[in-house]
């Protein structure tokens, strides 16, 4: 206990001198921050939780199985674990993914900080290319004691200028994952409640930021995650030539993202979520066409996913958590259904707070972060689960999993609060 408690305070130290770091790294993030609490304290009637303050999440990639492993132990210290399987290549690209984060309700809002780690399919890559990520890699820091060198930024690179654009042009981001002497934390993302209002302010300042808010369109009962970010800057980076020499290149690989975070979706909801969104881009492959109309498209094919509280839950699309609002006369009510202690207001329910992430707007994000970037090193093929968890020495939680009992656990204390017989 005293051990979880210490994890969960060593979390909030870490993710509070990582942003630091990267407020010192990359100014920008400095400005999307305080744009990000501008718009919240506008646009908030009421004082937002602490939670909403404190850094969200970042993101890392790793080209080694070691890597994974020493990060996995690392995070299991600020008792973050892995949580869900993202399998990049369905969208051409050679990583496969996990995301560390608490687990528990009560670790989460102390410090919900989570980090997106992906890690290079070297066997999805071209031979060539492998060979030279292959030798690159072999060549990078023992990360067990460098381990919080990890997230740092490398000026100098590791490999000669030549390979470097060798590697860049077959996919940018192996020569972002192969090039430097450890891993460097690419993007930290703070957690707004308007992200369409920090998408404008970002557009005022010049900021640059991607066109396409990822994820659903703006609805009154906010769903998943919708994301955005600023274009990872454009660095100087020194190389050798090959022949002892340096030579002055430039690489982009670092960011600012912000976040809105809505209800996790069941199934069901997830489904649903995933066939509407597939519409919308065959429609916009159909139809062409800027951002505007993207977003147009967006808003009409997502009329068909529910609008408000009380339908998502009837339909079983969103998680909630149940709580007592009152408990009085409830002695003639021990054999009543969830369904009339709702409608009695005797219990009433919130959306839990998806706090994972989505493969295709993860992709969205890689794509628009790193110049170029649109080339796809890998035809479509499958992830491969298994591979990833025998380099974590552990399995990956499935998220849902933890939702569905959040929920359970709350139907149970209401239960027991009010002496129901069962709901
Ligand atoms: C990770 C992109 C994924 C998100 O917010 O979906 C991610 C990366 O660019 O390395 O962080
Ligand atoms: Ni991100």
């Amino acid at each position: 206990m005293t051990i979880m408690r210490n994890a969960d305070g060593i979390r909030s130290k870490f993710s509070m001198a990582m942003s630091n770091m990267y407020k010192n790294e990359v100014p920008l993030y400095a400005e999307l921050l305080s744009i990000v609490a501008d718009v919240d304290e506008r646009q908030s009637s009421e004082p937002l939780p602490k939670r909403n303050r404190i850094e969200r999440h970042g993101a890392i990639r790793l080209g080694t199985a070691q890597e994974l492993q020493t990060i996995a132990r690392l995070f299991s210290l600020f008792n973050m674990h892995p949580i869900g399987y993202y399998d990049l290549s369905m969208v051409g690209f050679p990583f496969h993914a996990t995301a560390f984060r608490p687990l528990t309700s009560d670790a989460l809002a102390i410090n919900p900080f989570r980090v997106f780690t992906s890690l290079l399919r070297l066997d999805l890559l071209p031979e060539e290319i492998r060979r030279i990520a292959e030798y690159a890699l072999s060549k990078q820091d023992d990360l067990v004691t460098e381990a919080l060198k990890t997230f740092k930024w490398h000026s100098a690179a590791e490999i000669a200028y030549e390979e470097f654009n060798f590697m860049r042009k077959a996919h940018p981001i192996v020569a972002d994952i192969c090039s430097f002497s450890s891993a460097h934390i690419n993007h930290l993302t703070p957690r707004t409640i308007d992200i369409d209002l920090v998408q404008d302010a970002m557009m005022h300042r010049g900021m640059k930021p991607k066109d396409r808010i990822e994820g659903p369109p703006y609805r009154a009962c906010a769903i998943l995650l919708r994301q955005t970010s600023f274009k990872a800057l454009d660095e100087r980076v020194r190389f050798d030539d090959g022949k002892g020499h340096i030579v002055n290149g430039h690489h982009t690989a670092r960011f600012g993202e912000v976040e809105q975070r809505g209800a996790a979706v069941t199934a069901k909801g997830r489904a649903l979520y995933d066939s509407l969104l597939h519409k919308v881009e065959l429609a916009t492959a159909q139809k062409g066409g800027g951002e505007k109309i993207y977003q147009a498209i967006l808003c009409k094919g997502f009329e068909a996913f529910p609008d408000n509280w009380s339908d998502l839950r009837k339909q079983g699309l969103v998680y909630f958590e149940y709580s007592v609002r009152n408990n009085e006369f409830i002695g003639e009510h021990r054999r009543a259904k969830l369904s009339e202690l709702i409608e009695s207001r005797h219990i009433i329910y919130k959306p839990i707070v998806y706090e994972d992430f989505l493969p295709i707007s993860a992709a969205g994000i890689f794509t628009s972060n790193i110049a170029g970037s649109s080339n796809k090193v890998t035809q479509q093929t499958k992830g491969d689960i298994t591979l990833f968890q025998s380099y974590l020495g552990g399995e990956i939680n499935e998220a849902n999993a933890l939702y569905e009992s959040m929920q359970l656990e709350s139907l149970k204390n209401c239960r027991r609060e009010l002496g129901l017989i069962e709901i």
